[in-house]
């Protein structure tokens, strides 16, 4: 099938788009739709054209992969033009997503008809861009200016039904869409063409709206430029008539293409969507998944209970005795009754939810399932203790994996009957939240478990990432080596106060001592203390000599920082630097731009080890597990896209 097909339903022609995955707008998509709307205006017997798409979903944007490219003609923002002026009206058939470019050419269209499961948008600033074929300019004309600011500034695509309330469609529709979308056309040709987009007025919004808005933005964004560019190109567009606005978002839409940001964005963007699917497990098949179990109703098993079950897995929730088993259960309501709280779920669903998990203290109840996840205490003798009983009630090819974080996966299968199904699967904090995932097999672990590990990570949304086995796999051993870099830095004779202000400066939402007073410094503290009793030679750190003191972070008061009752602000403190005095050099104090120069270098050197040594597979691994789980701004690409 040619990219672009045409065929006719009486007077209704049918422009199909077939550009698989995505029907994104490559120069010949962009062609293939020029040369239908040249091919339909003189075509006799047409009175309207329907644009559909085949696929998974309606035109999902510009070709990102052409971005790196000089520009193509036709261009985009003149095949808009050229379907807004065909001279049969254009509807466009909306399945799956209108994103960016794609949108745009839906605005072009004279009307939008979307199914009820559909959603549009304009997600170019997560791209790093501003929309560069009319959606600063056509937005407002078309549902106003506050609904472009929402739509364009966040870039967040919205549901059909609440596209259709904001003016963004016009018909929601449910079943066969191109039979819907033929009659919409028949009966819109009944009645006068409302104005073309371009031709519509734009409402002036109240007056300090743009000032707000600037405001509220600017807090949100933090270092990230795209958003204020793209509420500058909607206020131009208020602003200027129609071709100067275009030719403003245009220019901005050029520039930022090429800027560093964008090519950061891009490179997680692909990333993100290569990590699902290794290609060492091309033709591995995953074991199917059809339930599952937890052990240990803690914050980190119940975070994972949730996760499954959000996903649709049946759970089986085991604790070690009755009253624990209540525990766990009340911990997974506690993050349910979250979700209600935010808006995420409805009572109803909670209880879909619930319903779906089975709790008790007796492993028989495991002999069934498909996979078990291990959440217990990080104490070697206890997980052991698990798996032990695992390895006697599971079926032979049920999947077992481990969540530890710190611990050896390798101690912990030892002994296993069949350790092939042993894996592996470390959530981060909350597991129901946090995208990412780190799957770590074991010499031992079969590619059908490895591939089924992976299987999980799509199935519960995640961002999956293969280690393998060292201190803290990939995203722990670096945290140990940013930290200690900041130790270093201070101990050099920068204030504490300075390295966080210039890491949030960088982008991150904390600096490293202030996350360490919100986590609690004694987790790292009592590692480091195992370590040293096994007789590892552990050097003291600053932290050590803190959490000595009772400075274990804002529970107790003070760590890095000293904090008053109730209030969670870190205010430099006294009593550390009487602490740390003999441990300061005085020196010159660093620069923000050395000081994060230096954290994001030390972040990349250790990354490059783990390439070294195999424990990655891939730099851009690295970077997903820095963005996804630690706060690494996703605007710098993540520390070995950033070095
Ligand atoms: C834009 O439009 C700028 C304009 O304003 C101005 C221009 C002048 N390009 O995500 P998936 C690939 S900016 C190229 O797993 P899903 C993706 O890499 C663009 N390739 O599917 C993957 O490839 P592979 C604004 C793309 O069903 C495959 O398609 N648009 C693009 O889970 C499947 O992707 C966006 O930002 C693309 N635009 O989700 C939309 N998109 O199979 C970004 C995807 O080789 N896309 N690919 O690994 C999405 O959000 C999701 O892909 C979508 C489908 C929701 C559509």
């Amino acid at each position: 099938m040619s990219i672009v097909t045409i065929d006719r339903d009486g007077d209704i022609a049918v422009v199909t788009v077939n550009n698989p995955p995505v029907n994104a707008l490559s120069q010949a998509l962009r062609q293939g739709l020029w040369d239908a709307a040249e091919a339909l205006d003189v075509e006799q017997g047409i009175r309207a054209v329907v644009l559909i798409c085949a696929g998974r979903t309606f035109i999902a944007g510009a070709d990102v992969s052409e971005f790196g490219k000089p520009p193509m003609e036709p261009h985009l923002p003149d095949l808009v033009g050229r379907i807004e002026t065909a001279t049969k009206p254009w509807i466009a058939a909306i399945h799956g997503s209108a994103l960016g470019g794609g949108f745009e050419v839906a605005m072009g269209c004279r009307f939008r008809v979307a199914l009820d499961s559909a959603s549009v948008g304009l997600p170019e600033v997560t791209l790093g861009i501003v929309p560069g074929a009319s959606g600063t300019v056509r937005t407002p004309r078309l549902a106003g200016v506050e609904a472009a600011v929402e739509l364009v500034t966040t870039g967040r695509p919205v549901k059909a039904p609440r596209a259709a309330q904001m003016g963004l469609v016009d018909a929601v529709v449910s079943g066969d869409l191109r039979a819907e979308a033929i009659a919409f056309a028949r009966t819109a040709l009944e009645k006068p063409l409302p104005p073309a987009t371009s031709a519509r007025p734009i409402a002036a919004p109240e007056p300090g709206f743009w000032e707000a808005q600037e405001t509220a933005i600017a807090r949100r964004a933090k270092g990230e430029v795209a958003p204020l560019r793209a509420l500058a190109s909607i206020r131009r567009a208020t602003e200027v008539p129609f071709a100067e606005a275009m030719a403003f978002e245009r220019a901005t839409f050029l520039d930022l293409r090429g800027s560093d940001q964008a090519a950061a964005l891009r490179h997680i963007f692909f990333a993100e969507r290569a990590a699902p699917r290794p290609g060492h497990l091309a033709d591995v098949a995953p074991l199917p998944l059809r339930t599952a179990a937890v052990i240990g109703g803690g914050t980190m098993g119940a975070g994972i209970a949730a996760a499954l079950r959000d996903a649709g897995l049946p759970v089986t929730l085991i604790e070690r005795d009755a009253e624990a088993v209540e525990r766990g259960l009340a911990n997974l309501r506690g993050i349910y009754a979250g979700a209600v709280k935010r808006g995420k779920l409805t009572e109803a669903q909670v209880e879909a939810r619930m319903s779906g998990v089975t709790a008790g203290s007796d492993y028989s109840a495991l002999a069934d399932v498909d996979l078990v996840i291990e959440a217990v205490f990080e104490e070697i003798g206890v997980k052991r203790a698990v798996f032990e009983q695992l390895g006697r009630v599971c079926r032979p090819d049920a999947v077992l994996a481990t969540n530890t974080s710190y611990l050896d996966p390798r101690a912990i299968a030892e002994g296993l009957r069949n350790p092939a199904r042993f894996i592996g699967l470390h959530f981060f904090s909350p597991a129901n939240v946090m995208k990412l995932l780190e799957i770590v097999p074991t010499p031992d672990t079969a590619p059908e478990t490895l591939a089924t590990g992976f299987a999980l990570g799509r199935m519960l949304g995640k961002i999956p990432v293969q280690a393998g086995i060292c201190e803290g796999f990939i995203g722990n051993r670096i945290l140990k080596r940013y930290r200690a870099e900041a130790e270093a830095i201070v101990r050099q004779g920068t204030a504490i106060a300075a390295v966080d202000k210039a890491m949030r400066d960088y982008g991150f939402a904390m600096g490293p001592f202030e996350a360490q007073d919100l986590g609690g410094l004694d987790i790292a503290y009592l590692q480091r203390e195992g370590a040293r009793a096994a007789g590892q030679a552990v050097h003291e750190t600053l932290g050590d000599i803190l959490v000595r003191a009772g400075r274990k972070g804002q529970k107790t008061g003070g760590g890095w920082y000293d904090y008053l009752p109730g209030d969670r602000s870190p205010k430099p403190s006294d009593a550390v630097a009487a602490l740390l005095a003999a441990h300061i050099q005085p020196g010159a104090a660093l620069d923000s731009a050395a000081i994060s120069a230096r954290m994001v270098g030390a972040m990349a050197d250790e990354g490059r080890k783990i390439l070294d040594e195999g424990i990655a597979q891939r730099a851009s691994d690295i970077d997903l597990v820095e963005v996804h789980g630690y706060g690494f701004p996703r605007w710098r690409g993540g520390p070995m896209f950033a070095a």
